[in-house]
């Protein structure tokens, strides 16, 4: 994947880098993973665009996205995208381990907060083992841990108006006007859904860096882009058309699919 604008030699180096280590890296192509009504709803998919109803229309029994044994975790999971936010207070809060950090949930809702590691861990969790897909044609299969995006919204209240959550990330792609921040959105229907989680382990462990420490999106009925890193904001709107260029993510705004179900 690379954005239209803005590759730098940085980003060339690290793409190479990713290309090799997927070799080694322990994770299936699709091709060996994937059933045929994974693919029938993969191709129904491209064909459609981001046509979510359609999507969802097919999508069969509870909704859930396949969960996996143990045994099924890959042995290494790729790191991809960026792997560690450039911002200097990102970097200064990850030098003390996160004990500084705080999630801030704001935007339309009635009681705005300011989460730390330990609040999140409070709420109610979900473990899941689930495969990532990314949309370049590799999964991983991972297992992750995080509080339940339904229990966290509750606490907070959505106000009527509240339509999409935007999550807002510490880590910026490079543009043709400056760093352009990684964020992304998803509609309520997911974030009421039972697999979507802000995950804060990762394999039993506190999620490493690459992965998008200190707290990352899961929502496993989408593809990679939409599992948000390093997330510091979320923000519940009524729309996202004047947050980046209007598209709901960053990779949507770089002319990918902004419901990127699979
Ligand atoms: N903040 C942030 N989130 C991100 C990305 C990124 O570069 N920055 N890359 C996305 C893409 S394309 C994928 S495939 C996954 C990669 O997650 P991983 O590094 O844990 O494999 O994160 C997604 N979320
Ligand atoms: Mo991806």
């Amino acid at each position: 994947m690379s954005a239209k604008t803005g590759v730098t030699r940085r980003t060339l180096l690290r793409g190479g880098t990713a290309a090799s280590a997927l070799l080694l890296s322990g994770c299936d192509r699709p091709l060996d993973t994937l059933s045929e009504t994974d693919w029938f709803r993969r191709l129904l998919g491209f064909v459609n665009g981001p046509n979510r109803e359609v999507q969802r229309a097919l999508a069969t029994g509870s909704g859930l996205a396949p969960e996996y044994t143990a045994a099924q975790i890959s042995p290494s999971f790729k790191v991809n995208g960026n792997d560690m936010p450039d911002d200097d207070a990102y970097q200064a809060l990850a030098a003390n381990q996160f004990r500084d950090w705080k999630l801030e949930v704001s935007g339309l809702v009635e009681r705005p907060a300011q989460l730390s590691l330990a609040d999140l861990r409070a709420f109610p969790s979900r473990t899941q083992i689930t495969r990532h897909d990314c949309v370049e044609g590799w999964t991983c299969i991972g297992k992750w841990k995080g509080a339940r995006l339904s229990a966290v919204l509750n606490q907070v209240g959505l106000k009527p108006q509240a339509r999409f959550l935007v999550f807002r990330c510490a880590d910026a792609f490079p543009g043709p006007d400056g760093a352009q921040p990684y964020y992304e959105s998803i509609d309520l229907d997911d974030a009421f859904h039972e697999q979507t989680i802000l995950a804060y382990d990762m394999n039993d462990q506190p999620l490493p860096t690459g992965h998008g420490a200190p707290l990352r999106l899961r929502a496993e009925r989408h593809l990679g882009y939409k599992q948000a890193k390093f997330v510091m904001k979320i923000e519940a709107v009524e729309s996202f058309a004047k947050i980046g260029d209007g598209n709901g993510s960053y990779w949507a705004d770089q002319g990918y699919a902004w419901y990127a179900g699979i």
